[in-house]
């Protein structure tokens, strides 16, 4: 069993309902042992014109390995709603990111784990720091470092309570 962490987006339609449903929606193989506060958070990436993001983001534990959790994310994301083909970075009802697999690194055609950009995206360092203010990448990162080397933008505001 590891202990992993998942990031969850939604900026459409209910994006509360969203992010609930996507835990809700989790097989039984991907036990959620925490849940961070709701941020709404400014786009980042490829599409800044877009709709804000509700984020957060969950703690799990599953002996799923990297391409078998990717596969559960996916599941949930198209249970949720997710239309298959959209634009990189642009709006979606729900993404479900593998942000980390316990000390896993590991690297396919359509997974890097870490998440290649855990380090740079405040709307995902926020809600992590949130479940483990220590937390270290497996190449012995600190999360609280990366957020307070972080330049000035990637509006991040707390909204609203844990999801479960
Ligand atoms: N997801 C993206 C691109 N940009 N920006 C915010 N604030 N939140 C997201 O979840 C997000 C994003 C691609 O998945
Ligand atoms: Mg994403
Ligand atoms: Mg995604």
């Amino acid at each position: 069993m590891r202990v992993g962490y998942l990031g969850l987006g939604s900026n459409v339609g209910h994006r509360r309902a969203h992010l609930l449903g996507a835990v809700a929606a989790l097989p039984g193989g991907v036990r959620v042992v925490a849940c961070s506060s709701v941020y709404e958070t400014e786009p980042v990436g490829l599409v800044t014109e877009q709709a804000d993001f509700l984020n957060a983001c969950v703690r799990v534990e599953t002996a799923l390995g990297p391409e078998e959790l990717l596969d559960a994310c996916k599941a949930v994301e198209r249970e949720v709603g997710r239309a298959p083909a959209g634009v990189r970075h642009g709006p979606r009802v729900i993404d479900v990111d593998v942000l980390m697999l316990g000390s896993v690194e590991y690297r396919s055609a359509r997974l890097t784990l870490p998440h290649p950009e855990v380090l740079s995206r405040r709307f995902v360092l926020v809600p992590l720091l949130e479940l483990d203010p220590e937390l270290r990448l497996p190449g012995g990162e600190r999360a609280a470092d990366a957020l307070a080397a972080l330049g000035p933008g990637q509006a991040v505001r707390r909204v609203g309570p844990a999801l479960v």
